[in-house]
């Protein structure tokens, strides 16, 4: 009985070691109010106003709901948050920290009204001590201290990124922690990181090493004598090696300590498809008491690479092509403030896509991402937020430099992290283009800056590679030096989309080879998108997801057969906020391989079949669910399109509504099917007919439109996109549009008129414009119109129908050249245009002067609908009257009431 009540005793002792072991860290994430306001002078005076805040939970961005609405701009301002944080008695003994993972972009942190930090850079983390600002009330069982944060995103001269195209959201957006450690602790106010550094300088299949860097405080009043214990457990937990060193600690002070561990004997090596970890576990012991005083936990693991300017990348002494995709951290409806299962599934995904690859743009994101790329083997390269442009002071410099060291120490022990970059496009836009002697000043600033974070970053880590990611103006980086900097020099390529084809990519790759003795990596390519956007002629710049493919099928078949090409990067994994961008979805840059809601597009499924080993295919049907298209022949009711199939597998058999379509040799991953759809449901079935079993199911509804629409009048009506080669289904209503086709006797279409073409010297869309259209999420159907349409005729049968008319003006004073264009495209549009014309249908003036900028305003959907009773004669006859300038129609819709 006493050895039992003695071994129990001995358990707890146990247990409440292990507690006190190792620091204590926790989230208060809920409960914080909040008020977005520019105008609050100081800490005291936000505190009197709190009747009007807002209840907040962390993750928050005050920017979800603005940067989707359809107002310019969004709001950059401060963004007060306080919460009252309550401690037990039991801290009082302890050191107490807040820690804070992301606070956009810079911050003022206040506990007990005082100001105990700043911090500027919205992308890393940073810890505030609590202990020396807080008294304990000695007979209370808790003590409550109020904290305050200032969050600021608006612009800054000094505060990095200046300019991107991306959303600069504000907001306490990542988790908030409350750490606890006792006085003894391994330093985690040393840049947040968590006082473990672990390097392998020398790792082979038999042999590897483990050096550890260890920060260690002593918050205590004494020197203190500690034995440091560093044990490093295998993937299969058993220890595999183990050092320990005594120390005594100054009072005060943190101190840097190197401990040497025996080599790891033939370790399971780290590689994408064998992701093994190791644990190193390093303990600080009280030397007197034998008490745990701090643990930290950290993931090694064993590899070794190389980047070859001609042979590119090796793991573990063999060649491996890196291909993955770029990503933000934003997703639909919550701008960045992410759950972390977001984070956790994008990575997943990743891994489900065959990446090997991640360049985590433009700045250091979430915990979760590396802690995901490290378990499922994922290699990373991660940078800092220096995009587009610079500041010449000092002030932007430091914030730099203090970006870029927070960045390596916080994220250090991540074995699935390869890169350490910096700076993204720099001389994109460069200030004093026009003033050779004040350009040459800026560049050498440039220079200069990239050469201090290049010494910081080989002195803080010597055994990963540094990279600078350029945009395709080899010259610039040359003549300002910056490719001489950095040991891996990166290129964002975009021909076949902004500027030119993509049969620019090669000789202009090899160019770039040639002149850049240096490792290369395609750290961004990619073609807009719109989930909702499809068309049978897939042409540059048109935002369909067809033409994505022929984009990505080049390039990927270009890098896969190109050995100096190290690596490459999509941009982007997934559609994301760019709030000043318009492009067919405003404020969103679709060039995703999946949308902003992870709902893969065609291409996520091209890639899966170019990048996967296990049997793969799918129908590339999937987000066109709905369709509309006009029959083969008449009274046939059937309308053959091209389908896309993406298999690694030799053969496929392609089945409709279970009837074989045939089986194809697949020659190259992607394979084309013509399907003839039938009106209804049209069942999709894809199958290998060799290898290990694999198959696809695709669901689309199908409207054949008759050819004669007198025999068989949809009942849903038809809706038509004017101007346009596009399809359109739209995904919030779930509505099919087909684009038009002119009149022919007996069926319907326009007569006269041409596609819109934006008046630009190099003009990148096709047709239509890309400006943003108010009064709609609908922009395709309205950026493309017919000018100079004469008539829009259709033969029906006896009835009483709705005609419904589109319209919107694309020539107005706005239209001027979007910033972050790659191409140069010299606008020619310089003001409103002036143009009126009326509306006849079947004789009857339904619209009459219709004077779309006086009336509407430039840029503004504008529906009119309007009745028709149509006899024996079965027509419905729209005529547009030409008063001053060109009639046009952007869209039709006719629908049978009677
Ligand atoms: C780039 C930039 C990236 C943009 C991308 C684009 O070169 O680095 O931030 O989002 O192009 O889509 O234009
Ligand atoms: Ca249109």
């Amino acid at each position: 009985m006493k050895t039992k009540v003695l071994s129990i005793a001995l358990l707890l002792l146990c247990v409440f070691q292990l507690q006190a072991a190792k620091e204590l860290r926790y989230t208060i994430n809920e409960s914080w109010q909040f008020i977005k306001d520019n105008d609050i002078a100081n800490v005291d005076d936000f505190l009197m106003q709190l009747e009007r805040a807002e209840r907040v939970d962390i993750p928050h961005t005050w920017n979800d709901k603005d940067v989707i609405d359809e107002g310019k701009g969004f709001y950059r301002g401060a963004g007060w948050y306080t919460k009252e944080v309550r401690i037990p008695k039991s801290y009082s003994d302890k050191q107490v920290f807040l820690f804070f993972e992301g606070v956009s972009t810079a911050a003022e942190v206040y506990i007990n009204k005082k100001l105990v930090r700043t911090h500027v850079g919205g992308f890393t983390r940073f810890v505030v001590p609590v202990t020396p600002h807080i008294t304990f009330d000695a007979d209370a069982e808790f003590t409550t201290f109020n904290v305050v944060v200032k969050g600021d995103n608006s612009y800054h001269d000094d505060w990095p990124s200046l300019h991107a195209d991306f959303t600069f959201f504000g907001g306490m957006y990542r988790d908030v922690n409350l750490v606890v450690t006792e006085k003894v602790h391994f330093n985690v106010e040393d840049y947040a990181a968590n006082g473990v550094f672990i390097t392998t300088p020398n790792v082979s299949a038999e042999s590897g090493d483990v050096n550890l860097k260890l920060r260690i405080k002593n918050d205590e009043a004494a020197t203190k004598k500690v034995k440091v214990l560093a044990k490093v457990y295998g993937p299969d937990q058993s220890l595999v090696t183990e050092k320990s060193l005594t120390l005594k600690l100054t009072a005060g002070i943190s101190t840097e300590y190197d401990l040497e561990l025996d080599p790891v004997n033939n370790p399971k090596l780290w590689s994408p498809d064998t992701p093994h970890l190791y644990r190193v576990v390093c303990e600080i012991v009280d030397a007197k008491t034998g008490t745990t005083l701090d643990e930290s936990v950290n993931a090694l693991g064993f590899r070794w690479f190389r980047f070859d300017v001609d042979e590119g990348f090796f793991l573990n002494g063999k060649p491996l092509k890196l291909i993955g995709t770029n990503r933000h951290q934003d997703f639909k409806g919550i701008g960045n403030a992410l759950p972390d299962h977001i984070h956790v599934e994008d990575i997943i995904r990743m891994k489900a896509m065959g990446s090997n690859f991640l360049r985590i743009a433009h700045y250091p994101q979430d915990p979760a991402i590396l802690e995901m790329c490290d378990r499922l083997g994922i290699i990373t390269t991660i940078e800092t937020p220096i995009v587009d442009t610079v500041t010449e002071s000092e002030a932007f410099a430091k914030n730099c430099m203090s970006a870029q060291l927070e960045m390596i120490r916080q994220n250090y022990n991540h074995p699935s992290l390869v890169i350490w970059a910096y700076m993204n496009e720099v001389l994109l836009r460069p200030h004093y283009k026009n003033n050779k002697e004040r350009y040459k000043k800026y560049t050498d600033f440039i220079a200069a800056l990239a050469q201090d974070l290049e010494d910081l970053t080989r002195a803080e880590d010597p055994y990963r590679y540094t990279m600078i990611p350029n945009h395709a103006g080899l010259e610039r980086y040359v003549e300002a030096g910056l490719c001489d900097i950095p040991m891996i020099v990166g290129w964002n390529i975009y021909d076949g989309w902004y500027g030119g084809g993509y049969e620019n990519l090669q000789p202009k790759l090899e160019k770039y080879h040639r002149e850049v003795r240096k490792p290369m990596i395609i750290t961004e390519y990619g073609a807009g998108a719109d989930p909702r956007l499809h068309t049978l002629t897939p042409t540059r710049f048109d935002f369909t997801q067809e033409y994505a493919v022929y984009y990505h099928n080049h390039y990927l078949n270009f890098f896969k057969k190109t050995p100096w090409i190290a690596g490459a990067n999509v941009w982007n994994y997934a559609d994301f906020s760019s709030e000043g961008r318009s492009d067919a979805v405003q404020s969103i840059n679709n060039k995703g391989l999946i949308g902003i809601d992870r709902t893969p597009k065609n291409v996520f499924y091209y890639y899966q079949a170019a990048l996967l080993e296990e049997p793969f295919v799918a129908v590339a049907t999937k987000t066109w669910k709905q369709r509309t298209n006009v029959e083969d022949e008449p009274g046939k009711g059937i309308s053959t399109m091209t389908v896309d199939v993406f298999s690694n597998q030799e053969e496929i058999e392609l089945f409709l509504n279970g009837k074989s379509l045939g089986t194809k040799k697949m020659d190259s991953i992607w394979m084309q099917w013509e399907v003839p759809f039938v009106d209804g449901i049209n069942r999709l079935r894809a199958v290998n007919t060799t290898a290990d079993y694999c198959e696809d199911f695709s669901e689309v509804r199908m409207n054949v439109l008759p050819l004669d629409l007198k025999e068989d009048f949809p009942a849903g009506g038809i809706s038509i996109n004017v101007g346009d080669q596009r399809f359109f289904y739209d995904d919030q209503f779930d509505h099919a549009w087909m684009f038009t086709k002119e009149y022919a006797e007996g069926s319907w279409g326009s007569f006269g008129g041409k596609p819109y073409v934006r008046p630009a010297k190099n003009v990148q869309q096709p047709y239509g414009a890309k400006m943003p259209i108010n009064g709609t999420f609908k922009d395709p159907i309205y950026q493309t119109q017919l000018v100079g349409i004469e008539q829009f005729k259709l033969s029906v049968p006896p009835g009483v129908y709705e005609v419904k008319l589109h319209f919107a003006e694309l020539e107005g004073a706005t239209a001027k050249h979007l910033p972050y264009d790659l191409a140069d495209e010299d606008e020619k549009v310089k003001g409103v245009t002036n143009r009126t014309f009326s509306v006849v249908i079947n004789e009857r003036p339904v619209i009459e002067k219709l004077d779309l900028i006086g009336q509407y305003g430039e840029y503004q959907a504008v529906t009119i609908k309007s009745e028709v009773t149509v006899g024996q004669e079965g027509l419905i006859v729209v005529d547009f009257k030409k008063l001053v300038g060109e009639p046009v129609l952007n869209a039709i819709e006719v629908y049978k009431k009677l």
